[in-house]
């Protein structure tokens, strides 16, 4: 079935000077929009049209064939999850059993938000940083290009994009700079622990 663009989740300008106004009409107007419209065309007509987005992406994980319609797909909702993992007045330190799961999953706050930079510095190329939730236990990963964790039956708590243009106009090549600012001052603890709650 068709993917509908979801608007930000708050206004263009609203994580600036963290995330710019320019870096989010171009990431969410003009990328976000084209992975959502080449995958409804993609889908369009084929056996898929009839299932939710997150059931295609895993139908054709792995599907050479399906290439480029997995990673249409898979960008189109990986996006829509990242608009959420960031929020006005975001970053500190989550609450809740959230914090009291990463206390005992990672042994503290410091140990996972290390993790999580260096899976973000550490993708080559582009891709996607994660918390997820795998078997139970919290875990960070990192995905190249288009990959999620849907298809390996992880539940993704939060992400970060570490595309370039996530960040290029904000902060050129710094990429550990973004990571830093992701996590002090937009990441959105609530829509994590609402992830979590509901897993
Ligand atoms: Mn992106």
């Amino acid at each position: 079935m068709a993917y509908e663009l979801p608007p930000l989740p708050y206004a263009y300008d609203a994580l600036d000077p963290y995330i710019s106004k320019s870096t989010l009409e171009f990431h969410h107007d003009k990328h976000h929009a084209a992975y959502v419209s080449k995958y409804n065309d993609g889908v369009k007509g084929t056996d898929y049209d009839s299932k939710p987005i997150e059931e295609v992406i895993k139908a054709i994980a792995g599907d050479s064939s399906k290439q480029a319609l997995f990673n249409n797909g898979a960008q189109a909702w990986n996006h829509t999850f990242y608009w959420n993992s960031m929020k006005p007045g975001g970053g500190g330190t989550p609450s809740g059993d959230l914090a009291t799961k990463i206390d005992a999953d990672f042994g503290s706050f410091d140990k996972f938000a290390e993790e999580f930079k260096t899976a973000g510095a550490t993708q080559f190329g582009s891709g996607w940083a994660w918390l997820v939730l795998d078997n139970g236990t919290l875990k960070v990963t990192k995905t190249a290009n288009a990959d999620n964790p849907l298809p390996a039956n992880q539940v993704p708590l939060l992400t970060m994009d570490v595309w370039e243009h996530a960040y290029y106009l904000d902060y050129q090549n710094k990429r550990p700079d973004y990571i830093d600012t992701f996590l002090k001052n937009v990441v959105n603890w609530d829509f994590a622990a609402s992830n979590l709650a509901a897993a």
